[in-house]
């Protein structure tokens, strides 16, 4: 009997290391795709940009019944603003962590550095299942001041009070291991309208081409997006945008019409400071 015993202590101290292993690459939280960021930058506008966060439970043992994850939203220079303006959550997760699930919110200012926790446990329902992986929550915000272009902002990983963890549970005693993270996650800032006007669809580039063109036939005529920036397309500078708008960009780009004007001034100061050059691009 002692010494089945003795080979019982034996196999779990051999077995407990390799299950922990396990586990931790059994895990992960990713960025998934992101509304409104174009070739890995935002635009400043009036528009929602919104990070997809995927979670994805690798395990084909074990189920999902805790969450504890935090994300952190910074500028790369302390004068960086933002908006926090939606939080949410697939379905799923309200289903699953059925005891509770909630967000959690703190310092969610739009400067300095911004933390939303996610949290949730399971009671009666399911554990999240062996092998899901799907969006799990998303972050919208918005970066409205021109002043922002040319630098950065980023999503991250964060703990986050009072529970100060970034973890995830398994069940069936499987322990609690904080998941993988792909991130930080960083995205140029800039503005659409930059030196003179006609990026109409505000392309990272800044390029005024034929696909401006297209972009604002598609506006005025087929119900198309508004442009992000009235200014990119307000050639009169009348502060609208209608049929003189785009007789004048054909007008300019076929016919030997005059230069649109140029954008207005606070669309071509960055950092409230620094002229920037023509160019939409940032580095
Ligand atoms: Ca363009
Ligand atoms: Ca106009």
């Amino acid at each position: 009997m002692r010494y089945r015993v003795l080979v019982m202590l034996l196999l779990s101290s051999l077995l407990l290391p390799v299950v922990s292993a396990l586990a931790q690459d059994m895990c992960a939280v990713s960025l998934g795709h992101v509304t409104g960021a174009y070739n890995g930058q935002i635009p400043i506008s009036n528009d929602e940009v919104t990070f997809s966060i995927r979670i994805t439970n690798l395990s084909q043992v074990y189920g999902v019944v805790g969450i504890n994850n935090g994300f952190e939203i910074s500028g790369s220079d302390p004068a960086v603003t933002w908006n926090v303006t939606d939080t949410g959550a697939l379905q799923i997760m309200y289903d699953i962590f059925d005891l509770v699930f909630a967000f959690s919110f703190h310092s969610v200012d739009g400067s300095g550095a911004d933390t939303i926790g996610v949290r949730g446990c399971t009671m009666m329902g399911m554990p999240l299942p062996g092998e899901y992986s799907d969006t799990a929550y998303w972050i919208s915000l918005t970066v409205t001041d021109p002043a922002n272009a040319g630098h950065q902002i980023c999503l991250d990983s964060s703990w986050f009070p009072p529970s100060g963890a970034w973890m995830w549970t398994y069940g069936s005693g499987a322990g609690s291991f904080p998941p993988l993270w792909d991130g930080p996650h960083c995205f140029n800032l800039y503005n659409c309208c930059e030196g003179i006007r006609g990026n109409v669809d505000c392309d990272p580039t800044g390029e005024n081409d034929i696909a401006d063109l297209v972009y604002l036939v598609a506006y005025i005529f087929g119900g198309g997006r508004a442009p992000m920036d009235i200014a990119t397309a307000d050639f009169d500078e009348s502060g609208q945008i209608d049929i003189t708008d785009l007789i004048f960009l054909i007008e300019y780009m076929f016919t030997g019409g005059p230069a649109p004007p140029d954008c207005p001034q606070a669309f071509r100061m960055a950092g409230g400071q620094v002229p920037i050059s023509s160019s939409c691009g940032t580095t």
